[in-house]
């Protein structure tokens, strides 16, 4: 029997959906962002996913510049694969999002598969005050919050960075979404090997229930066959028993504090790099191996960290 796959660990250090009341471990500044990636890169994450944010206020920040002060300092000090957000936040249009990702031609860029609703309003209950006023209306507004990535918005951030060579991590909220990566694939609008990451436990999107994970699974391998490598992540506090289910079917991973503030119940993660580390371990612990950027470069045929704009 072939030796199982190395596995790629993804760490996606802050996002747009957490905000700097729920955690003093969220990165928010240029200098807290490229420390953050540093240290994943240095636990083992081979793949380091990054939004960027306003400094004072921690507000997700889309445009180009807002990157340029980490992408350099992170590029320096690590070997690990750069993927830059086309997702943004839900509350910004195509256009926005796909910015940074167009100038500074990552060797990969988020991209969302289809629309939901984007509903992070049940953390209200949560937090009585927030550091900062447009917190509580983030969170209140998602009540009412489409999340839109229509078949013209994917061609759109498809057109404008295919041509840098920049290669995507697919993300998949549901499975319609990988219905909508085989309608791409069959245009020849997308090339294997496809990075396909399912997002587990969002409100609007799948669920987290162990046959959610088979379901997603046995679609993909239907859809795409041989021609895909899986990557999964659990929202919240589901994070690693979604983690521990993908790995032990042959899955790739993907943490960090953009998906969850936690490292165990109820208990804050101090930094992207110990869920990294927790996460390694977990991998390890199944008797396999971890993929280095170089090998994750191999196995999702990247064009190289030389060949990027920044
Ligand atoms: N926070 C993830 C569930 C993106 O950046 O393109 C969604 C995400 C979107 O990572
Ligand atoms: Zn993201």
């Amino acid at each position: 029997m072939a030796a199982p796959e190395k596995v790629i660990i993804t760490c996606a250090v802050t996002g747009a959906i957490h905000t700097p009341t729920m955690s003093d471990h969220l990165p928010i500044t240029a200098d807290e962002i490229a420390a953050a990636a540093i240290g994943a890169a240095e636990a083992g994450a081979a793949i380091l996913h990054l939004h960027a944010r306003d400094p004072e206020t921690g507000k997700p920040d889309q445009s180009a510049e807002a990157f340029e002060p980490f992408l350099g300092r992170i590029k320096q000090a690590t070997n690990a694969v750069v993927n830059i957000t086309t997702g943004g936040s839900p509350y910004m249009t195509v256009d926005e999002r796909t910015k940074p990702a167009a100038k500074w031609q990552p060797e990969v860029a988020s991209l969302n598969m289809g629309s939901m609703n984007f509903g992070f309003f049940p953390l209200l209950a949560k937090y009585k005050e927030f550091k900062h006023e447009w917190e509580r209306e983030h969170l209140e507004g998602s009540r009412d919050l489409v999340f839109r990535n229509s078949f013209k918005d994917i061609e759109y951030v498809l057109e404008t960075c295919y041509g840098n060579g920049t290669r995507f991590e697919f993300e998949c909220y549901d499975i319609s979404h990988l219905y909508n990566l085989a309608h791409f694939a069959d245009r020849g609008l997308v090339k294997p090997p496809f990075f396909v990451q399912s997002v587990f436990g969002l409100l609007g999107g799948i669920g987290t229930h162990p046959e959610d994970v088979m379901h997603m699974k046995r679609t993909a391998d239907r859809l795409f066959g041989k021609d895909y490598r899986w990557s999964v992540l659990g929202a919240g506090k589901d994070q690693f028993r979604i983690a521990t289910q993908a790995v032990s079917m042959g899955g790739n991973i993907r943490v960090g504090l953009e998906d969850s503030i936690w490292i165990s119940r109820g208990k804050l993660a101090e930094s992207n790099a110990q869920q990294v580390t927790k996460a390694r371990n977990l991998v390890e612990g199944l008797g396999l191996e971890i993929a280095t950027p170089d090998e994750a470069r191999e196995m999702l045929s990247l064009k190289g960290g030389d060949a990027v704009g920044f």
